[in-house]
């Protein structure tokens, strides 16, 4: 009897270590390599360091992130072809990157797609956002959770842009992929693909005028230095997708994969909420900076929308007709709500 109580004593204490085990966990030491393009002090940095924890926490201390910041690991393309590879584990970039790979991709490039953060969780975790992020499979990366990028918006260091007329004359760096080239090329903007580790840079040389991006990474980057206009344009909304190198994926345990996916969602939550709480805060903080605030009207906004509708059919083409058709229909459902 006393030995028995003993014991049990003993297994309180001990926590859950001495639960019986359905089976132990299968989880080895692993130190992973995780890449991302944003500076460590950033909404970005910020959801990989809670994944990192998470996955501390789920593993036992056995699984070890070792998140690398500011593209140290290379440009979000770069890093994609180290995860095909199998030099480098994983990391967080742009959809609109991926779109040379994953062509479907293109989806998320649709300007004017959505109307709210809340609009595009729906549609990215649910059926469609799932398929074309378990596309990715077939090329040699593992997709596990969409983060939120945000709304993109207009900054440029020459003018006032509160009109379609108003892009005309700028050099404007975009995304790599040829739906954001073709978007702005149709506004009148000269527009140069360039990764995103190049981009301060070539602000601040003047190589190129103006970029797009969401309020967060304007101020993260520091883009506020360099750039002295900001038009609230609000024109396509970007997502970050949280990617494995599927090589190296394969070979793990049911259970490590588990620890990965869950800690990933985790973080998710985590990176869509500090996000959505930052972002007007940073655009406050921008004014304050000294950026020049321009709002762009509902007729200058529509004028937008129908000068680069032609875009949403280049889009249906590469995507196809399926996908496009389900993603309109679901956002019909979800608006009649
Ligand atoms: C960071 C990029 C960035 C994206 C861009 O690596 O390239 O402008 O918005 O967030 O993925």
């Amino acid at each position: 009897m006393k030995l028995k109580a003993l014991f049990l004593a003993a297994t309180l204490a001990a926590g859950t270590m001495v639960l019986p085990a359905a089976h132990a966990a299968d989880i080895q030491t692993r130190l992973i390599r995780f890449g991302y393009g944003l500076n460590q002090d950033s909404n970005q940095g910020r959801a990989v360091q809670v994944f990192a924890d998470e996955v501390a926490k789920l593993s036992g201390g056995k699984m070890k992130i070792r998140a690398v910041g500011a593209a140290a690991l290379g440009s979000d393309v770069q890093m994609q072809q180290a995860l095909i590879g199998g030099a480098q584990e994983m990391m967080v970039g742009s959809t609109a990157t991926l779109v040379g790979i994953t062509p479907e991709m293109a989806l998320w490039d649709t300007p004017f797609l959505f109307n709210s953060g809340e609009e595009a969780d729906q549609v990215l975790d649910g059926k469609t956002g799932q398929a074309i992020m378990h596309k990715l499979e077939d090329k040699g990366l593992v997709g596990l959770v969409y983060w939120e990028n945000g709304f993109r918006n207009l900054t440029n260091s020459q003018k006032p842009v509160t009109s379609v007329e108003d892009f005309s004359g700028l050099k404007l760096r975009v995304m790599q992929n040829n739906v954001f080239l073709d978007t702005f090329q149709r506004l009148g903007a000269n527009a140069v693909p360039l990764p995103f580790s190049e981009l301060f840079t070539a602000l601040e040389t003047k190589t190129v005028d103006g970029q797009e991006n969401p309020y967060n990474t304007i101020l993260s980057s520091k883009f506020y230095e360099v750039q002295k206009y900001l038009s609230i344009t609000n024109h396509v909304y970007s997502p970050w997708i949280v990617t494995a190198s599927k090589k190296w994926w394969d070979g793990l345990s049911a259970d490590e994969r588990d620890v990965l996916l869950k800690a990933a969602a985790v973080s998710r939550d985590f990176e869509r909420k500090d996000t959505r709480q930052e972002a007007d805060k940073a655009l406050a903080q921008l004014k304050a900076d000294g950026m020049q605030i321009n709002t762009v009207s509902p007729e200058a906004v529509q004028k937008m929308r129908e000068t680069i509708a032609p875009v949403n059919a280049q889009i249906e083409k590469a995507v196809g007709s399926d996908l496009w058709n389900a993603v309109q229909d679901q956002l019909k459902e979800i608006r009649k709500q």
